[in-house]
């Protein structure tokens, strides 16, 4: 089996194309097969293994490293480390609130947010507004391909999540708060929707781990040391704390997001996700909550007057030389989807390694 393995990725991922940085190039096939078999070697179950490969593709397509194959490594730790159920079966429930429930079962979230998606449309739909409460998931994916799903159910929509604790309260030195992605989805008449999706924190952690895997400094402003000194070193940081964006702002934000995402739903802060960690470097188990909100319900005969309103708005920002958050990813999709993905050759010894 292990042999087969082996032999599979040798042939799927042999990179077509060299580049000078030392990067590879393969295609959305090739990382897609990649990855389905590392997952699958280690024992994920096929519909998990399928749910979540779809997410790291996507954020390699859009270019978003920190959420892409790197990944893996740390998902494999995860999975040896007993932290998450490899075949769990997530199960949806509804009543008559506005409120689906899934269960992931100790499961990865992808397939969780899949199950349950397709209720909580229908909720909004019928209520104008619903929640969907994400219970006992293993989380470590990007919130933009949730929102831009709802999207293309015509939905607005938000997202967030706990993660572990790993951000300093704004005026406190101590790790306490996730990095807590906070995603919000806007369906516009054609073309892409407007999305943003971005941590509380200053920068995600897989950026900080990123800068330490290339020995880059970071920014100043974005962490502390375990002594509460600022640090430019990613290794200090990960030992100190990482700050949330805008001070007191994102502080708050992240506050909101433990309570509404974590109590509110009757799941896990990241604090307590740390814990439940007890030092395996697993990734966080907490819950997930969206909230969809439906335009027809709303705005009723109404909408496509308000949609060319919104549609106003967002023109007006780019007139000025801005750019829409998300942009930069939709772009990114189009030139990988002609010149394929690159991967650094260090990453993709490292995925190499993974199927062994
Ligand atoms: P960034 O600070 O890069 O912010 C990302 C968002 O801001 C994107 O929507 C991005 O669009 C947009 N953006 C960036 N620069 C600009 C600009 N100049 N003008 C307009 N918009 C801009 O990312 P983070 O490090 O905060 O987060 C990265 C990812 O990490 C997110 O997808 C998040 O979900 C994920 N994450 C997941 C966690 C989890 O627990 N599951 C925890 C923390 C983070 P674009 O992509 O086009 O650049
Ligand atoms: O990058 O901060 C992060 C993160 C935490 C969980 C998943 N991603």
């Amino acid at each position: 089996m292990q042999q087969a393995q082996t032999m599979l990725v040798a042939t799927i991922a042999s990179p077509r194309e060299e580049v000078p940085d030392d990067s590879l190039i393969l295609s959305e096939a090739e990382i897609t097969k990649l990855t389905l078999s590392i997952l699958r070697h280690h024992g994920l179950a096929q519909e998990q293994a399928t749910a979540l490969t779809e997410l790291i593709v996507a954020a390699e397509r859009g270019e978003c490293p920190s959420h892409g194959v790197y990944r893996l490594a740390g998902l494999v730790r995860t999975m040896k480390s007993g932290k998450v159920k490899l075949d769990a079966r997530p199960s949806v429930s509804v009543d008559d609130t506005a409120i689906v429930r899934v269960d992931a079962d100790s499961g990865f979230s992808p397939l969780a947010f899949n199950l349950g998606r397709p209720r909580l449309a229908e909720k909004a739909r019928k209520h104008g507004i619903a929640a969907m409460a994400i219970n006992r998931c293993v989380h470590f994916t990007a919130l933009w391909p949730e929102v831009e799903a709802l999207c293309a159910d015509g939905l607005v929509s938000m997202a967030m999540t706990p993660s572990h604790s790993w951000v300093a309260p704004a005026g406190g030195v101590k790790p306490l708060f996730g990095t807590n992605p906070f995603a919000f989805g806007w369906p516009r008449p054609s073309g892409n929707p407007y999305v943003f999706d971005f941590a509380t924190s200053m920068v995600a952690r897989g950026e900080i781990e990123l800068h330490r895997q290339r020995n880059e400094p970071l920014p100043d402003g974005w962490a502390i040391d375990r002594n509460g000194k600022p640090t430019n070193d990613a290794a200090a940081a990960m030992s100190g704390a990482l700050l949330t964006f805008g001070g007191h702002k994102g502080s708050a934000l992240s506050t909101m997001i433990e309570l509404i995402a974590g109590p509110l739903i009757g799941d896990l802060t990241s604090a307590q996700s740390q814990h439940f960690d007890d030092g395996a470097g697993a990734a966080p188990f907490h819950g997930e909550l969206v909230i969809a909100l439906c335009p027809n319900v709303f705005l009723k005969d109404a909408k496509d007057r308000y949609f060319e309103s919104a549609e106003g708005l967002l023109n007006n920002i780019v007139a000025q030389g801005a750019r829409l958050p998300s942009q930069r990813r939709f772009e990114a999709r189009v030139r990988t989807g002609l010149n394929g993905i690159s991967v650094s050759r260090p990453q993709y010894e490292i995925l190499k390694s993974l199927t062994l």
